[in-house]
């Protein structure tokens, strides 16, 4: 299994594969508002690869639950200098955590690689014909609602199937659209319109995500349920928490990671990834 990133460069999912975390908002839950140029940016994405990050993953507008909206404008104001202090000074393909098309369409001129879609699709009907047209992978995460909305009491008789369901129908509007089924990645969307119990259930059965034949793509970092799980306020203290969804998300055969603590979460990978070719 692999993606095709460019006419000559391939990422193998053959094993795990972490991408780091580099948002450029001021008001990320985690690392908001932490680098005051896009040469510190750069130099953070630098940091992330020496560590071992396969992919970096560069976003421009939070998520978090009740985030206000970026426009496009804004975005790509944010985006463009780092993509160009990094384009031809590495080869780790960049992701780009943008909904809107047209954003995702000047990433990747500026070098960037993978469309990270959190609305899967549904934000901006641009999206899909974009990957097709360009033959980009591109990820599809599940989101129950809308930032704005997500955490207000959402609600499933059956989390895993229902998060697995929408996928599949997002999957097949991307082919319908043109996108090629083996460039399309599924996100189960931990924290995104769910409670502690709907991520843990989903934690749970990331092996029937990997069922579905996608490759899958798993975002636990830091977020808030680990928080509460283990008592760590400051998201920063979460590594450790991260690193053992990472080794439940190997085990289960999920192949890429997107973390903010690079080395912890590569580390785990590697020691779960290598016990798991030992079992019989
Ligand atoms: N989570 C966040 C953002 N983008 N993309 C994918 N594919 N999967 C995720 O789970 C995911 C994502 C939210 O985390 P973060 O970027 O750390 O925070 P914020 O949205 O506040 O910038």
């Amino acid at each position: 299994m692999h993606l095709t990133l460019t006419d000559d460069r391939v990422l193998e999912l053959d094993r795990p594969r972490v991408m780091g975390i580099l948002n450029l908002t001021p008001d990320s839950f985690s690392d908001g508002g932490m680098y005051p140029s896009a040469e510190a940016a750069a130099l953070h994405a630098h940091q992330m690869i020496d560590e071992g990050a396969d992919v970096i993953d560069l976003g421009a507008e939070s998520t978090r639950p009740g985030a206000a909206r970026v426009d496009d404008d804004q975005q790509l104001a944010r985006l463009l200098p780092v993509l160009d202090c990094l384009a031809g000074q590495t080869r780790a393909p960049i992701s780009v955590d943008t909904t809107r098309a047209h954003v995702a369409a000047a990433a990747l001129d500026a070098g960037a690689a993978i469309i990270n879609d959190v609305s899967a699709g549904r934000d901006d009907e641009g999206m899909f014909r974009l990957a097709a047209e360009r033959g980009c992978p591109i990820i599809l995460m599940h989101m129950l609602g809308e930032p704005a909305t997500m955490q207000n009491d959402p609600r499933y008789d059956d989390v895993v199937a229902e998060v697995i369901r929408f996928l599949m129908q997002r999957a097949e509007a991307a082919q319908q659209a043109g996108v090629s089924r083996s460039q399309i990645v599924i996100d189960p969307g931990i924290g995104f319109g769910k409670t502690i119990d709907h991520n843990l259930a989903l934690l749970a059965g990331l092996d029937q995500f990997v069922a579905t034949g996608y490759p899958v793509l798993l975002g636990a970092s830091r977020k808030g349920f680990l928080g509460t799980i283990t008592g760590a306020r400051d998201p920063a203290d979460r590594a450790a928490a991260t690193a053992a969804t990472t080794a439940l998300g190997v085990e289960a055969g999920v192949r890429m990671f997107r973390v903010h603590d690079v080395a912890a979460n590569r580390q785990a990978a590697d020691v779960t990834f290598a016990v798991g070719r030992h079992r019989k």
